[in-house]
């Protein structure tokens, strides 16, 4: 299998220290996704995610990775289920959600889906996925047990897990429009725990000194997807703080 992606992924953040990933909802009607996207790359945006909701057909997933492309960025699935898998798209985040009790999310779509993605050449980009709040849709469909806020050494237990089962990515998940973000303490202490995870924040992510106090605690990649659905202006000013994050933490 390829790591284009994944190498892509080591050598910009060894160049720039922080990266931006917009994720893009195919189900949600975004009026204007060509003028979006646009803006969202040349705000220096690194990737495109393409997933999330209950209610991508898909045909949605692909056209959407198709649309998305035209901007010369990476287009990577980020699964809420079998059904957002594209063969339009380069790679797929390829998670297990860590803190499910349901093995379906563990381990059961990831073996339903794993012939799939190998048809459709799909870059596999391991990742354990930890969901931290339980009151997000994400939480409800995927059976979460949430991690309590004051507990970093439980997230940083997850992440020591993922890192020992040979994970290249952990993605802190405040759930998708979470009112606030994951603890800035988590990406902090997993950092303090693991060596070579390459750690990913996301959910709640509305402001851009939110996203700037999120990268210099730890994430090496933040990524929005409510607000560039709601305010694309305010989605641009948040990859241009992760951008300033990058040369002041680097
Ligand atoms: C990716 O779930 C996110 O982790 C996106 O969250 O929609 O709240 O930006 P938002």
């Amino acid at each position: 299998m390829t790591s284009r992606i994944h190498k892509y992924i080591v050598d910009k953040l060894k160049g720039e220290g922080k990266l931006h990933f917009t994720l893009i909802d195919p189900a949600k009607s975004i009026s204007d996704l060509e003028k979006i996207a646009g803006e969202a790359a040349s705000a220096g945006t690194d990737a495109f995610l393409v997933g999330g909701s209950l209610a991508v057909t898909p045909e949605e997933a692909g056209s959407t990775a198709r649309a998305l492309k035209k901007h010369g960025l990476p287009v990577i699935v980020f699964p809420g289920n079998l059904n957002c898998l594209t063969p339009e798209a380069d790679a797929v985040l390829f998670v297990t959600l860590m803190n499910s009790a349901e093995p379906y999310y563990i381990m059961g779509a990831q073996v339903q889906g794993a012939l799939l993605v190998k048809r459709y050449g799909l870059e596999a980009l391991p990742t354990g996925y930890v969901v931290v709040y339980g009151s997000t849709a994400v939480a409800h469909v995927g059976r979460v047990i949430p991690i309590p806020e004051d507990r970093p050494e439980i997230i940083a237990a997850y992440a020591l897990a993922a890192e020992m089962m040979g994970m290249k990515y952990f993605y802190i998940e405040g759930g998708s429009g979470a009112p606030k973000p994951a603890p800035y303490v988590f990406p902090s202490t997993v950092k303090k725990y693991t060596k070579e995870l390459i750690v990913i924040v996301g959910g709640g992510i509305r402001e851009p000194d939110v996203a700037s106090r999120i990268a210099s605690a730890g994430a090496d990649i933040i990524v929005t997807g409510t607000i560039v659905e709601e305010d694309y202006e305010k989605a641009v000013k948040i990859i241009k703080a992760v951008k300033a994050a990058s040369s002041t933490s680097s």
